[in-house]
């Protein structure tokens, strides 16, 4: 399997000795997870030609690397993207097929990577794929979760949450690297010693330790032999080999290690756009900071003696403020270890970190207690204090006298650490990642440091890779595209607008709808095996999947399908054209509305979807444990993408992408990307509707919104609202849902009566839904908008967003690697 001419007899060789050396088996006795690793070794094998060869060209070409550093990395499935990255997806299977294996099979042994939660992490495994394949070098930097993500079981129509054991079987993708471990040190307290110099050192004492250790994953470019690594990593206690040590003091302390190590990698916080205030949290924050920037620096100094020069061959990418503690940890480094002084290594640091914000919810914003700051790391916190103290003074030093400023702005203030204005301030670029977004951080939350730091802020887009969610998710449109104007679009996205002559085309949308059924009858399999709901390929496929949060609206969706429901109950014989609500959502353990929305939702689904009366008209299925995997089915088989988020609460969002490239017409409000996904496929092809960021931002400063009174004059939504509590859809427990019902006409306190105007929105949600059944049922209008969301979707390719990264903000050199020999 060199220089990408496919052997398949050598690869079938390959496996069968896998299996033989891993578990001493042929291949008619191993079962199929056995195959599993026994294929994912035979394919590691060619990426780990090319991984050495990329590892030879940075040695060599010395080009300068980004460093993403992220909590979170929610790669999904390797194997399936390994192959069609190498080129070899078609060929294996077939190679597979004759000898009597199902590709499709073996691929869904997989354990399914779910090291982050949502948005975040999986645009940091979109920026991956992307920087492998656009040629940039590039290491994420994060945790090796034991458990990732939970897995979301449905008992009785709630979520039940259940561990993720993803390493139960060994995962065959990652590499042990124990010959890079670094020693993380916490707690204790700083001593302050005279250097010969006269200079103060800083020596951190009785400090807990533990010891980081990296396993690196392959991240293959598609077609360039280009192989990055994600670096994640793993604890251990450092004196666990002591632990027979009799001596009181040290056999504690070998325990308290033990115990530090087991807990930090632990599990991922299953919390989206929540801040829990953790120490444990904290704790994984400078952990896998400290060791990531660690070994930047060494590798840095093998090939450099000049540690000035960092910035030129260094680039930290702060992946929103989770791990912000890396500008204070390079200070240290600089400052203590390497010996220069405070404004040397302060020019160095504010230019080798960058920061993106994800969010604007006040609720995301990390501010740490001073206390467990400085208690956990002592000598940060002292950094931390004298940037803050520098900070302030310039602060002063521009707005004499205006105390508020200082009061917004300092990072150390009300007894708390505020990572975001750490990030800025350090940061030689803060974006984020809409334009909208961006515009509001400029405007409104982040308005006083754009006016102090205008030049720092600017906007990418986000994105998304083509080759996991067009490509691996839907074949048979990925080969239609193909067909019609070849496989340039693989790697350049904008290719796609080659297809717009298409839409108007009979034939060409005849295919493409054709596609479309298949892949709806693909999910609706999926459907019946998983819910044992049947639900019509022929009705409109109306997905919402994403996390569960008040702000995302799933509650006003089905408040809507609750309505509709009315509406064809008081009148059986009305023309009306079978739907199937599609829903999928995580929701963090601790969100109680959020879970009473998961459990609404299957109420209501309940009742409906056996209601003999409506003859199947409409049908509600919640997805158990929407994940990555099943994601890429679900946006394949999508007619309406519900993008429905109160307008300026979504940063961005990166599935409403994920369904256009598929040809969902989305239907949404004029939030995140989907104001310029709007701008690129025209408004006569998506759906909007309900308020701008404006208006929103407008009634939440003014205060001025009523929904008792919208709950007054509106008689269909009052009956909705009412059947939240009258048993309609919870006849066992009426008072079920009265907190959701709580939510939208707060009598004691209108100030927090429906925070996301969900009422306010929903006669024009009710208008827009209407709008898209009478599209639907024009099949030629339908196609032809389909097909043009796919054509105008190449703007929303994570290979743009991380070209624009590399041009604007980190300055990368490009790499080619040579075929392996
Ligand atoms: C500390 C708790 C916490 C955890 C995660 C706070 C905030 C987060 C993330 C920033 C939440 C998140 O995933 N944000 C999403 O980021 C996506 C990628 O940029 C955007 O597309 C989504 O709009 C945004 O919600």
């Amino acid at each position: 399997m060199k220089s990408g001419v496919f052997d398949k007899k050598a690869f079938i060789q390959s496996v069968r000795d896998n299996l033989k050396n891993l578990y001493r088996k042929t291949l008619e006795e191993a079962d199929q997870q056995e195959i599993f690793q026994a294929v994912s070794f035979a394919v590691k094998d060619v990426i780990n030609d090319r991984w050495l060869a990329t590892q030879q060209v940075f040695d060599k070409e010395d080009p300068k690397i980004v460093y993403y550093m992220s909590m979170e990395f929610l790669m999904g499935r390797a194997l399936g993207n390994n192959l069609i990255n190498l080129k070899e997806y078609k060929e294996v299977r077939e190679a597979l097929d004759e000898i009597g294996l199902n590709l499709d099979v073996i691929e869904d042994q997989e354990p399914d990577p779910a090291l982050g939660n949502g948005g975040l992490g999986r645009l940091a495994a979109c920026f991956m794929d992307s920087l492998s394949t656009l040629g940039y070098a590039a290491y994420g930097c994060g945790i090796r979760y034991r458990y990732g993500m939970f897995k979301q079981k449905i008992q009785d129509g709630f979520q039940v949450e259940v561990p993720d054991n993803w390493l139960k079987n060994g995962y065959p993708f990652e590499l042990h690297r124990p010959e890079y471990t670094y020693e993380i040190k916490f707690g204790g307290h700083v001593r302050t010693e005279s250097r010969e110099d006269g200079s103060l050192r800083f020596v951190q004492e009785d400090y807990q330790s533990v010891l980081a250790i990296p396993y690196d994953m392959p991240v293959v470019g598609y077609g360039n032999n280009v192989v990055n690594t994600l670096m994640i990593w793993d604890a251990a206690a450092k004196d666990y080999f002591e632990l027979d040590s009799f001596d009181k003091g040290d056999y504690q302390k070998a325990v308290e290690q033990q115990n530090l190590a087991r807990n930090l990698v632990e599990v991922l916080y299953p919390n989206d756009n929540h801040v829990a205030g953790k120490e444990l949290r904290l704790k994984q924050q400078y952990f896998f900071v400290s060791a990531s920037v660690q070994r930047a620096l060494a590798r840095y100094k093998k090939n450099h003696d000049d540690i000035r020069r960092l910035p030129e061959k260094v680039t930290f990418q702060l992946n929103d403020t989770h791990p912000t503690v890396t500008v204070a940890e390079l200070m240290r480094i600089l400052v203590d270890e390497e010996g220069l002084g405070w404004d040397e290594a302060w020019e160095i640091t504010t230019k080798t970190c960058a920061y993106t914000n994800h969010t604007i919810m006040a609720e995301a914003l990390e501010k740490w207690p001073i206390e467990i700051f400085q208690r956990l790391l002592p000598r940060i916190y002292q950094i931390v204090d004298e940037i803050n103290r520098r900070f302030v003074l310039q602060i002063q030093e521009r707005y004499p006298g205006d105390d508020g400023k200082v009061a917004r702005m300092a990072i150390l203030y009300d007894g708390q650490v505020k990572m975001a204005h750490l990030a800025i301030v350090a940061g030689y670029s803060v974006n984020g990642v809409a334009r909208l977004h961006t515009e509001i951080l400029k405007n409104e939350q982040l308005h006083d440091f754009y006016e102090m730091f205008p030049e720092k802020f600017n906007n990418k887009t986000n994105g998304i890779t083509q080759r996991r969610f067009l490509m691996h998710g839907n074949p048979l449109l990925a080969d239609w595209v193909t067909k019609h104007i070849g496989d340039g679009w693989i790697t350049e996205l904008m290719q796609l607008a080659r297809l717009v002559p298409y839409a108007s085309d009979a034939k060409a949308q005849k295919e493409f709808m054709e596609i479309k059924r298949r892949n709806k009858v693909r999910l609706a399999e999926y459907i019946k095996e998983h819910n044992g709901i049947e639900v019509d390929p022929d009705s409109i496929f109306d997905v919402q999947v994403k996390r569960l949060h008040e702000y995302k609206r799933q509650f006003l969706n089905i408040l809507h399908v609750m309505y509709l429901y009315n509406e064809l109950k008081a009148n059986p014989q009305m023309d009306f054209y079978p739907r199937t609500f599609i829903f999928g959502a995580k929701a963090a353990a601790g969100y109680r509305n959020a879970k009473l929305t998961i459990k609404l939702i299957n109420s209501v689904a309940d009742v409906i979807n056996n209601d003999a009366d409506i003859k199947g008209k409409i049908k509600v299925v919640f997805i158990e444990d929407y994940r990555v995997s099943n994601a890429e089915w679900i946006f394949a088989a999508a007619d309406v993408s519900e993008q429905i988020s109160t307008a300026s609460k979504e940063a961005s969002g990166t599935g409403n992408m994920k369904f256009m490239l598929n040809g969902a017409l989305t239907l949404g409000t004029m939030d995140g990307a989907n104001v310029e996904m709007a701008e690129e496929v025209g408004m006569e092809n998506i759906f909007i509707f309900g308020m701008s960021s404006e208006e929103v931002i407008a009634h939440e400063r003014n205060r001025d919104y009523d929904p008792m009174q919208i709950y007054n004059s509106d008689e269909g939504i009052r009956k909705v609202v009412n059947q939240l509590v009258d048993g309609t859809f919870s006849p066992n427990d009426p008072g079920l849902f009265r907190d959701l019902y709580n939510s939208l006409l707060n009598t004691q306190c209108t100030q927090y009566a429906d925070t996301y105007f969900i009422l306010k929105d929903f006669r024009s949600y009710v208008d827009a839904q209407k709008r898209i059944v009478e599209y639907y049922q024009d099949k030629q209008a339908w196609a032809k908008s389909a097909i043009l969301n796919t054509a105008h979707a190449g703007k929303f390719s994570s290979d743009r967003t991380i070209q624009e990264y590399v041009d604007e903000i980190w300055h990368l050199d490009h790499i080619t690697v040579p075929d392996a020999l």
